[in-house]
Formats: structure tokens, sequence, C-alpha cells
């Protein structure tokens, strides 16, 4: 079995148990007009995470680890977005507004696709979700439970936001979570530092820390 080196400790990983989920690597939050955008952010901090993600997604192809791939976002008539999530931006650009992508953050508009690089693979799973957190409301906890997955590797963005809710989500759940460091990226660079620290700290109270680098080697 593969030994990751990661923090706080080295991880062996029994790859037939483990799977790699990208989140939200999506044209909301990585290019302008979109809804990251629209919260007042710089949207290009993100970029930084997408070369270290299409090395995850190759290895993980290549070691025939299952991959998950999922999608912020909300019905066209707004019905799995609560009120309480709509009012947050400029109100000309909130959740379902018209923009350069078409309507923010609605599946099947433009913004709502994953980035071209990241794309996902004919039978890869993608998981579009309501939430920050890509258990709830979803068919994730079933898809991972009938494949008996264990482990969960994890990239995206952002990384204190659908990253951390999504690892705390799994770690509850029982999986064990490797955030993968150079692969994940926030638009407060501070908040992805403190994320990732967060989660290793007190001997990796809710997960594991990697660099893709290394996560690549256990894969090989
Ligand atoms: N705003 C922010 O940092 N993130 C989100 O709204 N969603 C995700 O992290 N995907």
């Amino acid at each position: 079995m593969p030994v990751l080196e990661a923090e706080p400790s080295p991880l062996p990983i029994d790859l037939a148990t483990a799977a790699l989920i990208v989140i939200d690597m999506q044209r909301d939050f990585l290019e302008p007009g979109g809804f990251g955008e629209s919260l007042g952010n710089d949207v290009s901090l993100l970029a930084a995470a997408v070369p270290p993600t299409r090395a995850l997604l190759a290895a993980a192809r290549a070691a025939g680890l299952l991959v998950v791939h999922t999608r912020e976002g909300h019905a066209p008539d707004l019905s799995d977005a609560p009120p309480a999530k709509r009012e947050r931006g400029a109100p000309s650009l909130r959740i379902g507004e018209p923009g350069p992508m078409g309507r923010i953050l609605i599946r099947g508009e433009p913004g709502h696709d994953i980035v071209a690089e990241l794309a996902p693979q004919p039978g890869e799973p993608v998981i579009d979700k309501p939430g920050k957190g890509a258990f709830y409301a979803t068919g994730l906890g079933a898809l991972l439970e009938e494949r008996a997955i264990a482990t969960l590797i994890v990239c995206g963005v952002t990384t204190e936001v659908c990253v951390h809710t999504t690892v705390r989500e799994a770690n509850d759940r029982g999986y064990r979570c490797v955030v993968v460091s150079d692969a994940c990226a926030s638009y407060i660079p501070a908040f992805h530092e403190a994320g990732l620290a967060m989660i290793k700290a007190q001997g990796g109270i809710f997960g594991w820390v990697a660099e893709s680098a290394a996560v690549t080697a256990a894969l090989r």
C-alpha cells in the first residue's frame, strides 16, 4: 500500500478505496463576470490551483481512481436557493441575475460549467450541489458508499469555504480526507493558509494536508 507524505503524519492509502474529489472548479468562481467576482473578489487568485489539479486528475485517472467533480449552483427557478443565500452580494449581481456568462450560479448556464482545462471525462460523476458542502442535498454519500470508498483526496475552490465544508462533512461521515494544498485556492490567501493549518492541527483534527507532487508520487 503506498504511503502518502502528508501532514501531520504519513498516510497509507489503499488506492482501491480512494477517490479524488474536485470541488467547484467552475467558471463562476475562476473567471471574471461570475459569482466569485460578484462578491467583490479578485478571481485571478484561483488560477494557481488549475495546473496542480490537472496533474492530480491525470494521476488519478492513470491509477484508476474514482474521480468525482462537484459544481455549486441552483435550479433556474431558484427553488433550492434559500433567501439567506440569495441576499449576498451586490443586488444587480446576485444569484440568478444575468451576467456575461449567463445567469449567475444557475445550472445550465455557461458560468456554471467546470473550466475547460479540468473538464470531466465521460463516466466521471458530476455532483451538483446547492450548498457549500458536497454531501448536503446531493447523492454523493450514496455514490461513495456504493463503491466502498474510504479515503477522499480533495482539491478545488475555495479552501476555506466549499473545500472546508465538504471535508468537515466527510470527516463526520468517517472518511479519511487528504486536502491537496497547492490544488486548492482562496480569494483571501491568508484564509487559504489558515484553512489548511486548521485541518492538520491537533494531530490532524479533521484531515491530512499534502502537496500535489506527493499525491501524484503515491498514485504512481
Ligand atoms: N465565495 C467563496 O469563497 N466560495 C464559494 O462561494 N463557493 C465555493 O467555495 N465553492
